[in-house]
């Protein structure tokens, strides 16, 4: 569908390579965010690509989701990763003989027959579920797509909110951080200096075979994420707050909890089933996640560091999601639209998409992954949070600027965020994926 401020070639041309993007990462039953950087199935990854992937078939954005809840394990957890037995152990690190999901005796009760991580994402999933529910009713309605997610979908998100609530006031802690999906963001570099560094030559990073090691996390970041999942695997992943070295409320994870809460009252109530448990829960946590993580002297949320005991004092895009929420006080939306377009994130002024850190952050990196490139993920969320409070005409901007720099970068993971400059790896899926979202 072309609007009436979108050139028809850009659509035309973004519509076309976004969707050849997708036809050729997808494996069969789900997508791989990238063919050489990232050859496996990534959680919050397929959630975007599902949405993206609605628009071009119901049923395949169906089986993306399907795929992912079918690695779920016992406890609810849904890994970051569900391992592809075709890919070389070589192909990415860290692979299934470092997790050893499938390992007999795990209390946390990991499926046998599929290799997985062992650690989780953001939890996208049900707001996921319910868009491609929406765009074919009866196709959905066919395969009893939602009856067969809901059940999984509501034991992922109480893993969360019950197994993960370490600070004890009901939002979820992330015990690494792969877990926030933002690897690096200088908010981890705080309760991240308490962590011995594994040996760099104990591990070998596949993922500098494919990347520029400017573009990526450095080696002393790798040393602390490999001791970390080792010390958890070790711990047959067992949730104890108190076995956990890294534990932190992030506003973008516990924004994203929320919005799926949300989305499972949609899902509940088109099942028949009574959908006030999930608004309930959903009113709750935005109460806490205000109490806890709001900051409005930094102008946007903070995350909590729950061993150290308090607010890690750095401005991430994550402290941004919470726009994606409804029922926020209107000094705290008004607020995050000043934050957005200010000196610290730069929207329509220094930057025309927001970067992943503060501009004005002692960690600020333009190129160096979640230390302040832009990402597409993060703008698609925050397009949909200015449109859902009012702010129309920057999100119509925002929206131009993300197909033009989608097309312009090849699909590309992140982009430098003054120049557009594409960094990371190209024709990435949820890149793609998003395209095809704007352009429906
Ligand atoms: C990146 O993370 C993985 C580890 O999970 C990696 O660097 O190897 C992140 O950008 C994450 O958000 C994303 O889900 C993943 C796959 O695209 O890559």
């Amino acid at each position: 569908m072309e609007r009436a401020d979108q050139p028809s070639s850009l659509s035309s041309i973004a519509y076309n390579g976004a969707r050849r993007v997708l036809g050729g990462n997808w494996t069969g039953g789900s997508t791989v965010p990238s063919r050489t950087l990232y050859p496996h199935q990534w959680s919050w990854d397929s959630g975007f690509i599902a949405i993206g992937l609605r628009h071009l078939s119901p049923e395949r954005a169906q089986r993306e989701l399907e795929t992912l809840l079918g690695a779920q394990w016992a406890d609810g957890r849904v890994p970051h990763i569900v391992f592809n037995p075709a890919v070389p152990l070589t192909a990415y690190f860290p692979s299934p003989d470092f997790w050893r999901s499938s390992a007999a005796g795990h209390r946390a009760g990991a499926p046998e027959a599929v290799e997985t991580s062992g650690i989780v994402q953001p939890p996208i999933h049900a707001v996921a579920a319910w868009l491609v529910h929406r765009a074919d009713p009866a196709a959905s309605a066919h395969r009893g797509f939602l009856r067969r997610v809901y059940p999984r979908l509501v034991a992922w998100q109480r893993y969360l909110t019950e197994r993960r609530d370490f600070g004890g006031r009901g939002l979820a802690s992330i015990v690494h951080p792969w877990e926030s999906g933002m690897d690096n963001s200088p908010c981890w570099d705080p309760p991240l200096s308490r962590i011995e560094p594994a040996a760099t030559a104990s591990f070998h990073r596949a993922d500098l075979d494919h990347g520029c090691p400017s573009d990526r996390p450095t080696d002393l970041d790798y040393g602390r994420y490999v001791r970390l999942a080792e010390h958890y695997r070790d711990q047959g992943y067992a949730d104890e707050v108190d076995g956990h070295r890294f534990a932190v409320e992030d506003p973008g994870f516990n924004a994203l909890l929320i919005a799926s809460e949300h989305a499972l009252a949609d899902i509940a109530a088109a099942l028949g089933a009574d959908p006030s448990d999930h608004q309930v829960r959903a009113e709750e946590l935005t109460t806490t996640l205000l109490k806890r993580l709001w900051s409005q002297d930094d102008g946007l949320f903070l995350a909590q560091d729950v061993i150290g005991g308090e607010p890690v004092p750095e401005r991430s895009a994550a402290g941004l999601l919470p726009l994606i929420l409804p029922g926020l006080p209107e000094d705290v939306t008004s607020t995050l639209l000043r934050t957005a377009g200010g000196e610290h994130f730069g929207l329509g002024g220094a930057t025309r998409l927001v970067p992943s850190y503060d501009l004005t952050g002692h960690a600020f990196d333009p190129a160096r992954y979640w230390r302040g490139p832009a990402w597409f993920n993060v703008n698609w969320l925050l397009e949909r949070g200015l449109r859902r409070h009012g702010a129309t005409g920057r999100a119509d901007a925002l929206r131009t600027t993300l197909l033009q720099a989608a097309v312009a970068s090849g699909f590309a993971e992140y982009v430098d965020p003054f120049t557009g400059e594409a960094r990371g790896t190209r024709d990435f899926s949820w890149t793609a994926a998003l395209t095809i979202d704007l352009l429906a």
